[in-house]
């Protein structure tokens, strides 16, 4: 073993089984207040990576594996290949959907409509469930190979720590509307008042945006299904495939950021939770408890209202959804690979969302459907990023 943290040391000693997830007693709140705990965890997380996979044998190797960057960690003009060819997908014909489905997928124009009306679909089907998880990994990782096989894109999936900008993601390059953003903000909309989120009970006050986004790469994207599910009732869609055109609209919020997607709400969650149905419960948030969004709905939410990141249904539809879920990914990678012998192939739940109505427990040898996106894929083969249709990592 050439990589040993000190803690896998003090196990050792111990005479511990190696790899346990580290307590999170180990960090001082400053540290994981700052992001040093995360890092140091990640760092940890990574080691242990290499050692296991390095030990495998096979041919996909910790070396040769495509790396996912975060976004500004890319070379400028490999995020604007991303966004462009995001844009050309846009443009791209559907490429799954038959003649004889057209008529039931109005609001179907496009390959990444494709995406976006894939998910609605399975909505209920993909979230509170055992492969909340596993059906999202797989979903970007398809959307990648389309950015590359239909859009000429040479890169990997990038992915975004919203983390970093939880105290003012209006202020993030990330978004700060140049050529190689993902865009800028929603246009600021003044005189708002709070939206009460009944099924969440909580309050969301007006954040920095509300409008159409006006400058960077997707200025003028426009986004044709959805919503289905936003609190702003007036604005869904009667049928849930319906043609809605509308611009991108996004009204960034460090009210939900601050509060849901810090690095101690990232860091609590990676080495507090350690059975899989509290980390993944967590991580969606818990309705009406105090962490009611979780560092998932938080990244949806900050979007703020309405927005296309916040419909539970059609949140696709802004591109960002991909580079926060890309985040939730190297989450799940990041708790796996702490205890990877016990986190590999570890699942809890049913196929339906909060079991209701009442499903059958779900099974690695499941198929899971992907719809307009892909064939259908095994359950048992999604959980490993180095196994299966995989072999990245994230740096
Ligand atoms: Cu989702």
């Amino acid at each position: 073993m050439h990589f040993v943290s000190s803690l896998a040391g003090l196990a050792a000693v111990s005479g511990l089984a190696l790899a346990q997830s580290p307590p999170l007693s180990d960090y001082s709140p400053e540290d994981i207040q700052s992001g040093a705990a995360f890092k140091d965890v990640s760092n940890t997380a990574d080691g242990r990576m290499r050692d296991n996979i390095n030990g495998r044998n096979q041919a996909c190797t910790y070396d040769n594996a495509q790396v996912r960057q975060e976004f500004r960690a890319m070379p400028k003009e490999q995020r604007k290949s991303f966004t462009d060819a995001v844009t050309c997908l846009h443009h791209t014909p559907p490429q799954r959907m038959t003649d004889a489905e057209r008529p039931n997928y109005p609001g179907v124009f496009t390959r990444y409509d494709e995406f976006v009306a894939t998910h609605i679909n399975y909505t209920t089907q993909i979230h509170m469930t055992a492969d909340f998880l596993a059906w999202h990994r797989f979903f970007i990782h398809a959307l990648e190979q389309d950015l590359r096989n239909l859009c000429g894109y040479t890169g990997y999936m990038p992915y975004w720590d919203w983390a970093a900008d939880a105290a003012a993601p209006q202020d993030s390059e990330v978004f700060n509307g140049d050529e190689w953003s993902m865009g800028g903000n929603g246009e600021y909309v003044p005189n708002r008042s709070n939206t009460w989120l009944g099924t969440m009970q909580i309050n969301l006050p007006p954040g920095t945006g509300g409008g159409c986004v006006q400058n960077g790469p997707f200025n003028d994207f426009v986004t044709n299904l959805g919503p289905v599910s936003s609190p702003y009732g007036d604005e869904n869609v009667q049928g849930h495939f319906d043609h809605n055109r509308r611009c991108l609209t996004r009204d960034l919020n460090p009210a939900i950021s601050s509060q849901y997607n810090s690095y101690k709400n990232v860091t609590d969650l990676i080495l507090g939770e350690i059975y899989i149905e509290d980390f993944q419960q967590l991580m969606q948030g818990y309705g009406g408890h105090d962490n009611a969004l979780g560092v998932h709905g938080g990244g949806h939410w900050l979007g703020g209202g309405p927005s296309q990141l916040e419909d539970f249904h059609s949140s696709p539809n802004d591109p960002v959804f991909f580079l926060h879920h890309g985040m939730i990914d190297r989450i799940w990678i990041i708790w796996q690979n702490l205890d990877i012998n016990g986190r590999q192939n570890i699942i809890h739940g049913t196929s339906t969302l909060n079991n209701d109505p009442p499903s059958d427990p779900m099974q690695l040898s499941d198929m899971i459907p992907f719809g307009f996106v892909a064939d259908d894929q095994v359950f048992g083969d999604l959980m490993d990023n180095f196994g299966g249709p995989y072999c990245y990592r994230y740096e």
